[in-house]
């Protein structure tokens, strides 16, 4: 059914897929003031076209006006101030739309705990040059784990097989949070509807994208576990993947027995991102979120049409480090260039 990386390869082969865009890479923060700094300049000199967006849940350690300072002193840096802790999921939702609304090709999420490389970032990037979502994979051939106890492993490896097996996935590592999405992807896979967490939350994406039929690919990545500060996952996120993902894989095997399926996806289609959702939902985002550091004033994109214009002049979309200068792209609305990403 695929050529072990994701979906089916022949069907990917006879898509055409447009240039990236600027890419924007949100990293979600919760007392990571030891974190930060390193994590933010690294991406900065990995992948320098990317902006950052920090999504801080108002960590009492300070973290969101250490983010600030680097805003300050970068115009490629923002800072999404949230009111309080509200997961991991929550603040990439709050990302995501923040990034959809200004116009980004390429949404990256990364920890800021190191585990996430950004020297890696590249490659991943290459590959959703013909990809509609890229899994940084730690269980797929070069891929690997460093630091972490065997238990940790067995936890890890446990959850994307159990995933795998019951939701039907043709992915290996399912709960891995280093993935970069195409705007039309995460257009596509109904975000309105995200309610989970945690490692549920990627789960929940990742089979939401083979649902609706999108091309994902599996890029072998060195997870390196953190050195400073502590994991917030814990037990009660381990509960809720478990009992969502079984919850999920006995609800689809209802489904197919009483005839539903797998929707038909843009492989099939031709790819129409359904971009009017997330264009209605944009407008929520600054309110919700407090403010974007220096925020931009004010949407110019217009999400489902296929010609959002630039808005400001700092932020240059068009030249991303993995796409192609020009944003017109074959695709209908990948013509969305950033708008002023600081004001
Ligand atoms: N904004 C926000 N970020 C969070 C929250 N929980 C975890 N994170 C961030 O999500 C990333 C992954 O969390 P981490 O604790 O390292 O998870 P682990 O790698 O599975 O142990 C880190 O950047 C955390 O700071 C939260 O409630 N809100
Ligand atoms: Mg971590």
């Amino acid at each position: 059914m695929n050529d072990g990386d994701g979906t089916p390869a022949a069907a990917a082969r006879e898509r055409r897929f447009g240039p990236l865009g600027t890419a924007l890479v949100i990293i979600p923060t919760y007392n990571e003031a030891e974190n930060i700094k390193a994590i933010v300049t690294r991406v900065r000199e990995a992948v320098p076209d990317a902006h950052v967006l920090v999504a801080d849940d108002n960590s009492p350690d300070g973290t969101g006006k250490l983010a600030d300072e680097l805003a300050a002193g970068d115009d490629h840096v923002q800072v999404m101030h949230r009111k309080g802790k509200e997961g991991l999921g929550a603040a990439y939702l709050a990302g995501f739309r923040w990034g959809l609304e200004h116009g980004y090709g390429v949404l990256i999420e990364m920890d800021a705990d190191g585990s996430h490389q950004p020297e890696e970032l590249p490659r991943l990037l290459t590959a959703l040059k013909g990809a509609d979502l890229v899994l940084g994979s730690r269980w797929v051939p070069g891929g690997r784990v460093v630091n972490w106890p065997k238990s940790r492993e067995f936890i890890s490896r446990g959850g994307s097989m159990y995933s795998r097996i019951a939701l039907d996935l043709p992915l290996r590592d399912i709960t891995g949070g280093y993935r970069a999405f195409r705007r039309e992807t995460l257009e596509g896979l109904g975000l309105e509807e995200v309610a989970s967490q945690g490692y549920c939350f990627q789960v929940d994406l990742a089979r939401r994208a083979i649902k609706a039929g999108y091309h994902v690919v599996e890029v072998p990545i060195t997870f390196v576990e953190r050195e400073l500060g502590d994991s917030k996952m814990s037990r009660d996120i381990l509960v809720e993947a478990l009992w969502r993902v079984t919850t999920w894989g006995v609800g689809e095997r209802v489904g197919k027995v009483l005839g539903r399926d797998r929707r038909p996806g843009p492989a099939a289609e031709g790819q129409t991102a359904a971009g009017g959702d997330a264009s209605a939902k944009a407008g929520d985002v600054s309110a919700e979120s407090g403010d974007v550091a220096a925020g931009s004033g004010g949407a110019s994109t217009e999400t489902g049409d296929a010609s959002a214009k630039a808005g400001g002049e700092s932020a240059k979309p068009g030249e991303a480090s993995a796409g192609p200068g020009d944003a017109s792209a074959a695709s209908g609305d990948a013509s969305a260039k950033a708008s002023d990403a600081k004001a």
